[in-house]
């Protein structure tokens, strides 16, 4: 260990000989502050959400030698998405994980990747959100106080409802169902006969079990990590939106880090991304067998009735257009034709 320090001074000292302008590298090499980071999150710490957010902390601990502390606050216990967004703006808080959706009220954009049935797999998902089109929707952030860093997979939504089982459009009429707090999602399942509730997540399993809401609609691993299946009996596969989690850092605390710390922030971001995405995809191949262990009922919607269903919300996307997000859209669908040649 001596040796090594000895060496270390012997070789740097040398470079300073032979090279000064190379110090300011070997010293912005160390240049990490033991710092305490406010992770917070909506979901259980045994979700995937709670597991990829693990695996961030053990990545910037590695990575910065022990000196970015990650704390994670899981269960909403921060606050819900929305509280979370203004923490971070504030500098209240330093970082967080939360639904895109719920970003509409500061960056209105977001609701792009709400309209229904955009992405027909993960791996288009992949390629958007990680290419030019998700980046340009990233750094929009960035006036408004939040720092957008890699998105995640929440996944494709499916709907759960305590009534009767969903086979078509029409099943879906006088459903109490509870939605994301974004405009997109209310048009959409008001057009599907619904009747749309916005309301946090955090609020939802109560809304369920006292039955203020009949049903709500979101991945199958989050049905399966919020327990849904206790207060729920109908699951139907619709696969309705893809929805993409975000990793956001407060742009107040991210400023003020050192270049090598936000490196390492920035590269743990992209290995968690990595790591929470084939997480996430292995567990729900699970949680519908585990969901029907559980009880509940579940059936798929046929070709022929999400054709019918794509139909009907056609609308939603000429209101979308007509309420100012018509290049986003057209700039959005073109990125996903470009992925599917
Ligand atoms: C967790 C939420 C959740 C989302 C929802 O905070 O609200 O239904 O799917 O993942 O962001």
């Amino acid at each position: 260990m001596k040796l090594f320090r000895t060496l270390l001074l012997a070789t740097g000292l040398a470079a300073a000989a032979l090279a000064p302008a190379l110090i300011p590298t070997v010293a912005a090499a160390q240049d990490i502050k033991p710092r305490i980071i406010r992770f917070g999150y909506g979901l259980s710490e045994s979700s995937n959400q709670g597991r990829a957010v693990k695996f961030f902390a053990e990545e910037m601990s590695k990575r910065s030698g022990g000196k970015l502390k990650v704390k994670g606050f899981g269960d909403a216990s921060l606050g819900n998405d929305i509280q979370m967004q203004n923490a971070l703006i504030g500098g209240a808080q330093e970082m967080m994980v939360g639904s895109t959706a719920t970003l509409v009220g500061i960056v209105k954009d977001f609701g792009v990747y709400d309209l229904p049935f955009l992405f027909n797999d993960e791996k288009e998902a992949d390629a958007v959100l990680d290419g030019p089109f998700g980046q340009k929707l990233i750094n929009s952030l960035n006036e408004k106080g939040l720092v957008g860093l890699v998105y995640w997979e929440n996944g494709f939504r499916n709907l759960t409802n305590s009534k009767r089982p969903i086979t078509k459009a029409e099943d879906l009429g006088g459903v109490k169902l509870r939605v994301m707090q974004n405009p997109v999602y209310i048009d959409m399942f008001n057009r599907f006969g619904a009747n749309a509730v916005p309301l946090a997540f955090s609020e939802l399993f109560t809304a369920l079990e006292t039955g203020t809401v009949d049903g709500q609609e979101n991945p199958v691993t989050t049905i399966q990590s919020s327990k849904f299946y206790e207060v729920q009996k109908y699951l139907t596969i619709s696969k309705h939106v893809y929805s993409p989690w975000i990793l956001l850092a407060s742009k107040r605390w991210y400023d003020g880090l050192s270049a090598d710390e936000k490196k390492i922030v920035q590269d743990s971001a992209i290995a968690s991304r990595d790591f929470e995405r084939k997480d996430s995809r292995e567990a729900s191949t699970q949680s519908i067998a585990y969901l029907k262990e559980k009880g509940m009922q579940i059936n798929e919607l046929s070709a022929a009735e999400l054709d019918r269903m794509r139909e009907l919300v056609k609308p939603a996307f000429d209101k979308y257009a007509a309420e100012g997000g018509a290049d986003l859209l057209k700039d959005l669908q073109a990125e996903i034709t470009k992925v599917r040649k």
